[in-house]
């Protein structure tokens, strides 16, 4: 993914020094967008190794609602682990408001089933969206992620927020607002798992997958991330994997792992990075 390159390399080129909530300072650009065409391929890069297996479950435990760390665990997915309480906890984030946003009357809102309904009935609405950011769960930056949690609150705010979809001509697109954008190690992720869940979500609505858009709002590159950027910069993309599904799901909450076929995938090798917490 040439575009996903570029936006690492005007990082490095036009980055602002600017300290972060975990300390550790970044290089930050503001604004930016890349678009990815999935008749090119799944974008998944190449230019070093991604676990497809842990941007995959993480979003099938994302739809199932779950906000728990023991069902990742099960599965192989250590990516959430250093937000969690002892018991696994993460507060109401992702999953939590995505298929259960609270409601006055103390019921919930499903904005997937919301959002598989528009596809379905109303494909040329400009509503068709989700959102994560539940202003009232958000955690106290004075608390620990584990305090939040115990507070009742999330133990991060989301980083992908908004996701907005669009059919025109029988396809399927979409376009997710990242307002805080770790380039090297949750962009890949991001950009990924919006690719499957547009696929999933064209497959259960009778759609083409089409286009995916990406914009990120801070974009930074962590300053222990630069010797590994140089790195991944100095390799060429080569060809994208494709992504099959291998049977048609009784619903987008009926996903496993072992649904998709990935044929093609020669990436580099892994480069290994540190996560801010
Ligand atoms: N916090 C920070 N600092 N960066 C993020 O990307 C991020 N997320 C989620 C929540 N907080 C974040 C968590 N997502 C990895 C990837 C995604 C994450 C967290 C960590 C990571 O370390 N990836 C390794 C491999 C690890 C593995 O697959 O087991 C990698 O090399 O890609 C972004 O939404």
């Amino acid at each position: 993914m040439k575009q996903y390159l570029e936006l690492l390399q005007d990082i490095l080129d036009n980055g602002v020094a600017k300290s972060d909530r975990t300390g550790t300072g970044t290089l930050s650009v503001f604004g930016r967008q890349f678009r990815h065409n999935l008749d090119d391929g799944f974008p998944l890069l190449t230019t070093k190794k991604l676990h497809f297996k842990s941007i995959a479950n993480e979003l099938i435990w994302f739809l199932s609602g779950d906000t728990n760390t023991r069902w990742l665990k099960e599965n192989g997915v250590s990516i959430w682990d250093e937000w969690a309480t002892e018991t696994g906890d993460l507060g109401p984030l992702y999953g939590a408001q995505w298929t259960a946003w609270p409601t006055r009357d103390g019921g919930t809102i499903n904005q997937i089933d919301y959002v598989i309904d528009c596809l379905r009935n109303n494909p040329d609405s400009r509503r068709i969206l989700f959102h994560a950011w539940n202003v009232e769960f958000l955690p106290d930056e004075k608390l620990s992620p584990q305090d939040n949690v115990r507070a009742g609150r999330m133990a991060l705010p989301p980083c992908h927020l908004l996701y907005q979809f669009y059919v025109a001509n029988g396809r399927l697109s979409s376009q997710l607002l990242i307002r805080s954008s770790d380039s090297f190690l949750g962009l890949p992720y991001n950009t990924a798992s919006l690719a499957l869940l547009t696929t999933m979500l064209a497959q259960q609505c009778d759609l083409e997958p089409g286009e995916i858009i990406i914009c990120t709002g801070d974009s930074h590159i962590y300053s222990n991330h630069l010797e590994q950027v140089r790195e991944q910069l100095s390799r060429s993309p080569t060809t994208l994997p494709r992504l099959e599904i291998l049977r048609r799901p009784a619903s987008i909450y009926d996903y496993r792992f072992e649904d998709f076929s990935l044929s093609g995938y020669h990436p580099q090798p892994h480069i290994a990075a540190p996560v801010a917490v």
